[in-house]
């Protein structure tokens, strides 16, 4: 078997439907672009951009100072803590392989300064079923400026792959 090369005048320049379909992607894909800038200013549910450096193992010991000060109830199932951290101040959350720690009870219509890290690799913060969703770094503290509209139970999924227990890796925000 031979591979023969393409003949030299190949390239037709697109013409008729073929045009149209282009030029119709290529508005989509300007108008997607900017979106990102329009939602950035004008959504409701997006990152303040808040982020500071810090050693996954000193974030550890902020969400056990955290939890050890605040701390209301424990899981029965899991085992996880309970925290209801002071209204409209700092509610720290840490993802790690596989689970969120500790579940958080928050008063409807307060402010909280939500801190998440990661202990080990990258996470994603996935909020349902309100879908709000962030990346979950070690070495970043994100800070969240978070006001609950609505009361109930809320789950957090991890929507970055990180291993074997990935799918298990589920924790809740409880919103009185
Ligand atoms: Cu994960």
């Amino acid at each position: 078997m031979t591979i023969h090369s393409p003949p030299k005048d190949w390239f037709k320049w697109p013409h008729g439907h073929e045009r149209l379909w282009i030029g119709l992607a290529l508005v989509w894909c300007l108008i997607m672009f900017a979106m990102m800038p329009y939602w950035h200013f004008n959504g409701k549910q997006n990152s303040t951009g808040e982020s500071y450096a810090v050693e996954p193992d000193a974030f550890v010991e902020r969400v056990e100072q955290f939890t050890a000060a605040n701390k209301v109830g424990e899981d029965p199932a899991s085992g996880i803590p309970i925290v209801e951290p002071p209204p409209g101040g700092d509610a720290y959350l840490l993802g790690r392989m596989w689970s969120w720690t500790p579940t958080l009870k928050l008063r409807q219509g307060e402010t909280y300064r939500l801190h998440i890290s990661s202990a080990d690799l990258q996470h994603g913060f996935s909020l349902q079923p309100m879908n709000m969703n962030f990346q979950v770094l070690p070495g970043y503290d994100h800070v969240l400026t978070l006001t609950p509209t609505t009361t109930g139970e809320f789950t957090i999924v991890c929507n970055e792959f990180c291993g074997i227990g990935h799918h298990a890796m589920i924790g809740k925000i409880i919103v009185e």
